[in-house]
């Protein structure tokens, strides 16, 4: 029993050390998720094309538009969670751009609707949310901008550098950088932070407008072919479960490493 107490207590303390790399693992304030990765990435980052919008958007977190048929549905992956053994808490989102901004709408199946934090860059990467990342310079995927969103709408953004691989709070992730003209709205179906019953879900309706990034050497607007890199995640919440669109070949949950975000390409076809 004295060994087993002993091994407990040296297994113990390598996990100790392995918390303690958490500022190289998650950015500012990210409780650092324990969870292994249980699948193998895929061998090729995903690709998208955003198709140009062929109808009015109303943003109003209703996935509803008929513009929104015209998107593919972008369905998440779950690297560091068995979903054969625990039922999937899905996302689909989509986008669609215009002359003027990107639209992005998430469509979260959720249990357990879980989001407080109503403050402009508060910690909502620790409660549902959804994330939008951007890197609109083909040239330089480095540079990228993150937009989390939680239940209640509430936006966390930033820009981040060094492809955010540096997690010293305040180095590679820059939550003072504020966007512009981002409209945001959410709905749900469930009662929010009560988690004695079942939820059913919530959306989060986006639109961005492209002059946020107009000094990042990206082409702004973007033209019709044009790359960018670009990720979508979602926080876990309460019982919930980290999940991506491009795997980030993270060992555990992290999302910051925009050397593996996904290709998004902005469509050719007039609508
Ligand atoms: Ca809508
Ligand atoms: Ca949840
Ligand atoms: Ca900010």
């Amino acid at each position: 029993m004295r060994t087993l107490l002993i091994l407990g207590v040296l297994v113990l303390g390598t996990l100790g050390s392995s918390t303690a790399q958490r500022p190289q693992d998650t950015p500012a304030g990210v409780p650092t998720p324990t969870s292994p990765r249980i699948q193998d990435p895929p061998a090729d980052v995903p690709t998208y094309v955003i198709p140009r919008r062929p109808g009015p958007i109303e943003i109003d977190g209703r996935a509803d538009d008929e513009a929104w048929n015209a998107a593919d549905p972008i369905e998440f992956t779950f690297p560091w969670n068995d979903v054969t053994l625990e039922e999937p808490q899905t996302t689909i989102a989509r986008l669609l751009y215009d002359d003027e901004a990107l639209y992005v709408v998430f469509e979260c199946v959720d249990p357990y609707l879980d989001s407080q934090v109503t403050e402009r860059d508060g910690p909502v990467y620790e409660e549902d949310s959804v994330g939008l990342f951007l890197a609109p310079n083909p040239h330089d995927t480095s540079v990228y901008f993150g937009f989390e969103m939680n239940i209640l709408g509430t936006l966390l953004d930033y820009v981040a550098y060094d492809g955010g691989e540096v997690r010293t709070p305040g180095e590679s992730i820059r939550y003072e950088w504020r966007s512009e003209g981002v409209e945001i709205e959410t709905t749900y179906e469930g009662t929010l932070n009560d988690h004695s019953d079942i939820d059913e879900g919530w959306v989060v309706e986006a639109r961005i407008p492209f002059h946020n990034f107009r000094h990042y050497g990206a082409r702004i607007p973007p033209q019709p072919g044009d790359l960018w890199h670009i990720n979508l995640i979602r926080n876990a919440g309460y019982k919930g479960q980290f999940s991506l669109w491009s795997d980030t070949r993270a060992e555990r949950p992290s999302f910051h490493h925009s050397a593996w975000f996904g290709i998004a390409s902005f469509s050719f076809r007039v609508p």
